[in-house]
Protein backbone atom coordinates (compact mmCIF):
# COMPACT_ATOMS: atom_id res chain seq x y z
CA UNK A 1 0.00 0.00 0.00
CA UNK A 2 1.48 3.07 -1.27
CA UNK A 3 0.40 6.85 0.68
CA UNK A 4 1.31 9.20 -1.85
CA UNK A 5 0.44 12.34 0.18
CA UNK A 6 3.16 11.87 2.99
CA UNK A 7 5.17 9.39 1.17
CA UNK A 8 4.70 6.85 3.80
CA UNK A 9 4.84 3.48 2.46
CA UNK A 10 2.98 0.59 4.92
CA UNK A 11 4.98 -2.55 4.44
CA UNK A 12 2.67 -5.48 4.06
CA UNK A 13 4.25 -8.50 5.52
CA UNK A 14 3.29 -12.21 5.75
CA UNK A 15 2.33 -13.30 8.87
CA UNK A 16 1.67 -17.19 10.45
CA UNK A 17 -0.31 -17.16 13.79
CA UNK A 18 -0.69 -19.96 15.73
CA UNK A 19 -4.05 -20.56 17.32
CA UNK A 20 -4.99 -22.73 20.34
CA UNK A 21 -7.85 -23.45 22.94
CA UNK A 22 -9.07 -25.58 25.64
CA UNK A 23 -11.95 -24.41 27.44
CA UNK A 24 -15.50 -23.67 26.84
CA UNK A 25 -16.56 -23.61 23.06
CA UNK A 26 -13.78 -24.51 21.38
CA UNK A 27 -14.75 -24.43 17.84
CA UNK A 28 -16.55 -21.20 19.12
CA UNK A 29 -13.85 -19.66 20.52
CA UNK A 30 -11.80 -20.30 17.23
CA UNK A 31 -14.01 -19.31 14.87
CA UNK A 32 -14.89 -15.93 17.10
CA UNK A 33 -11.26 -15.17 17.20
CA UNK A 34 -10.83 -15.60 13.33
CA UNK A 35 -13.72 -13.11 12.89
CA UNK A 36 -11.98 -10.56 15.26
CA UNK A 37 -8.86 -10.99 13.32
CA UNK A 38 -10.92 -10.53 10.41
CA UNK A 39 -12.30 -7.58 10.79
CA UNK A 40 -9.11 -5.59 11.69
CA UNK A 41 -8.55 -2.97 8.50
CA UNK A 42 -4.94 -4.00 8.73
CA UNK A 43 -5.05 -7.83 8.19
CA UNK A 44 -6.00 -9.69 5.09
CA UNK A 45 -6.39 -13.56 6.24
CA UNK A 46 -4.32 -15.71 3.70
CA UNK A 47 -5.55 -18.92 4.62
CA UNK A 48 -6.40 -21.11 7.92
CA UNK A 49 -4.87 -24.51 8.56
CA UNK A 50 -7.47 -27.58 10.09
CA UNK A 51 -7.87 -27.51 13.44
CA UNK A 52 -6.28 -30.22 15.03
CA UNK A 53 -7.71 -32.06 18.08
CA UNK A 54 -4.76 -32.98 20.51
CA UNK A 55 -3.87 -33.81 24.27
CA UNK A 56 -2.37 -31.40 25.99
CA UNK A 57 1.36 -30.98 25.95
CA UNK A 58 3.89 -29.36 28.40
CA UNK A 59 2.69 -30.63 31.64
CA UNK A 60 -0.66 -28.79 31.06
CA UNK A 61 -3.52 -31.08 32.88
CA UNK A 62 -6.79 -30.19 30.67
CA UNK A 63 -8.84 -31.49 28.41
CA UNK A 64 -8.29 -31.81 24.82
CA UNK A 65 -6.60 -28.83 22.83
CA UNK A 66 -7.88 -27.43 19.62
CA UNK A 67 -4.85 -25.76 17.58
CA UNK A 68 -3.97 -24.69 14.43
CA UNK A 69 -2.48 -21.73 12.34
CA UNK A 70 -3.43 -18.64 10.11
CA UNK A 71 -1.38 -17.09 7.25
CA UNK A 72 -2.44 -13.69 7.18
CA UNK A 73 -1.12 -10.20 5.52
CA UNK A 74 -0.83 -7.22 7.50
CA UNK A 75 0.74 -3.88 7.68
CA UNK A 76 0.51 -3.76 11.50
CA UNK A 77 4.10 -3.82 13.44
CA UNK A 78 5.26 -6.96 15.17
CA UNK A 79 4.41 -5.15 19.03
CA UNK A 80 1.09 -3.80 16.94
CA UNK A 81 0.46 -7.50 15.68
CA UNK A 82 0.97 -8.63 19.58
CA UNK A 83 -1.26 -6.57 21.47
CA UNK A 84 -3.53 -7.19 18.93
CA UNK A 85 -3.40 -10.77 19.42
CA UNK A 86 -3.65 -9.87 23.53
CA UNK A 87 -6.45 -7.69 23.25
CA UNK A 88 -8.05 -10.52 21.42
CA UNK A 89 -7.50 -13.02 23.63
CA UNK A 90 -8.82 -10.65 26.65
CA UNK A 91 -12.34 -9.98 25.18
CA UNK A 92 -13.06 -13.68 24.40
CA UNK A 93 -11.63 -14.60 27.92
CA UNK A 94 -14.26 -12.42 29.08
CA UNK A 95 -17.10 -14.13 28.50
CA UNK A 96 -18.62 -14.42 31.88
CA UNK A 97 -18.16 -13.40 35.49
CA UNK A 98 -17.59 -17.15 35.91
CA UNK A 99 -14.91 -17.67 33.47
CA UNK A 100 -12.95 -14.67 34.40
CA UNK A 101 -11.98 -16.33 37.54
CA UNK A 102 -11.02 -19.76 35.54
CA UNK A 103 -8.94 -17.54 32.95
CA UNK A 104 -6.57 -16.22 35.83
CA UNK A 105 -5.17 -19.91 35.54
CA UNK A 106 -2.62 -19.76 33.17
CA UNK A 107 -3.33 -23.62 32.08
CA UNK A 108 -7.08 -22.62 30.86
CA UNK A 109 -7.25 -20.92 27.79
CA UNK A 110 -10.42 -19.89 25.97
CA UNK A 111 -7.59 -18.66 23.52
CA UNK A 112 -4.19 -18.52 22.92
CA UNK A 113 -2.93 -16.62 19.61
CA UNK A 114 0.91 -16.98 19.29
CA UNK A 115 3.17 -15.20 16.36
CA UNK A 116 5.17 -18.05 14.96
CA UNK A 117 6.71 -15.94 11.97
CA UNK A 118 6.74 -12.46 11.48
CA UNK A 119 8.05 -12.37 7.48
CA UNK A 120 11.78 -13.28 7.90
CA UNK A 121 11.62 -10.89 10.66
CA UNK A 122 13.96 -11.79 13.95
CA UNK A 123 13.08 -9.85 17.23
CA UNK A 124 14.08 -10.35 20.98
CA UNK A 125 12.68 -8.67 23.09
CA UNK A 126 11.55 -10.04 26.60
CA UNK A 127 7.84 -8.85 25.60
CA UNK A 128 7.91 -10.82 22.82
CA UNK A 129 10.52 -13.49 20.49
CA UNK A 130 10.17 -13.71 16.92
CA UNK A 131 9.85 -16.60 15.48
CA UNK A 132 8.25 -18.47 18.07
CA UNK A 133 11.10 -20.24 19.97
CA UNK A 134 8.98 -22.73 20.87
CA UNK A 135 7.72 -23.60 17.27
CA UNK A 136 9.87 -26.16 16.03
CA UNK A 137 9.33 -28.52 19.21
CA UNK A 138 5.44 -28.36 18.85
CA UNK A 139 3.86 -31.09 16.62
CA UNK A 140 0.66 -28.65 17.53
CA UNK A 141 2.71 -26.04 15.79
CA UNK A 142 4.25 -27.96 12.63
CA UNK A 143 1.77 -30.32 11.53
CA UNK A 144 -0.91 -26.80 10.90
CA UNK A 145 2.23 -24.95 9.39
CA UNK A 146 3.16 -28.47 7.00
CA UNK A 147 -0.57 -27.04 5.46
CA UNK A 148 0.22 -24.02 5.14
CA UNK A 149 3.92 -23.58 4.37
CA UNK A 150 5.83 -26.21 4.07
CA UNK A 151 8.71 -24.76 1.75
CA UNK A 152 8.90 -21.48 4.49
CA UNK A 153 12.57 -21.32 5.79
CA UNK A 154 12.41 -20.44 9.13
CA UNK A 155 15.13 -17.35 9.55
CA UNK A 156 16.76 -18.48 12.39
CA UNK A 157 16.97 -22.09 11.97
CA UNK A 158 17.39 -22.03 8.37
CA UNK A 159 15.44 -25.09 7.51
CA UNK A 160 12.34 -25.15 6.13
CA UNK A 161 9.05 -26.51 7.90
CA UNK A 162 9.08 -29.76 6.35
CA UNK A 163 12.97 -30.52 7.25
CA UNK A 164 11.94 -29.25 10.83
CA UNK A 165 8.86 -31.21 10.82
CA UNK A 166 10.88 -34.29 9.84
CA UNK A 167 13.49 -33.36 12.35
CA UNK A 168 10.77 -33.60 15.00
CA UNK A 169 9.41 -36.84 14.01
CA UNK A 170 12.75 -38.21 14.23
CA UNK A 171 13.69 -36.40 17.82
CA UNK A 172 10.57 -38.34 18.64
CA UNK A 173 11.22 -41.94 17.36
CA UNK A 174 14.73 -41.48 19.40
CA UNK A 175 13.22 -41.07 22.85
CA UNK A 176 10.04 -43.63 22.03
N1 LIG B 1 -0.03 -24.58 24.59
C1 LIG B 1 0.84 -24.50 25.56
C2 LIG B 1 1.30 -25.68 26.30
N2 LIG B 1 0.72 -26.91 25.86
N3 LIG B 1 -0.58 -28.17 24.40
C3 LIG B 1 -1.38 -28.23 23.33
N4 LIG B 1 -1.81 -29.41 22.92
N5 LIG B 1 -1.79 -27.10 22.66
C4 LIG B 1 -1.36 -25.88 23.06
O1 LIG B 1 -1.73 -24.85 22.41
C5 LIG B 1 -0.51 -25.77 24.17
C6 LIG B 1 -0.12 -26.96 24.83
C7 LIG B 1 1.38 -23.20 25.96
O2 LIG B 1 0.92 -22.17 25.24
MG1 LIG C 1 0.96 -20.55 23.36
MG1 LIG D 1 0.36 -17.14 24.05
Amino acid sequence: MLRLKNQNVAIEKIVFLGIGTNKGNKEKNISCAIQLLSNHKQIKILSISNMLKNPPQEGIKSGYFLNGAIKLLTSLTPIQMFRLCKRIEKKLGRITKHEQVYSRKKTSRTIDLDILFYGNEILNTNKLTIPHPMLHKRYFVLIPLMELCKDFHHPLLKKTIGELYADYCKSIKKYA
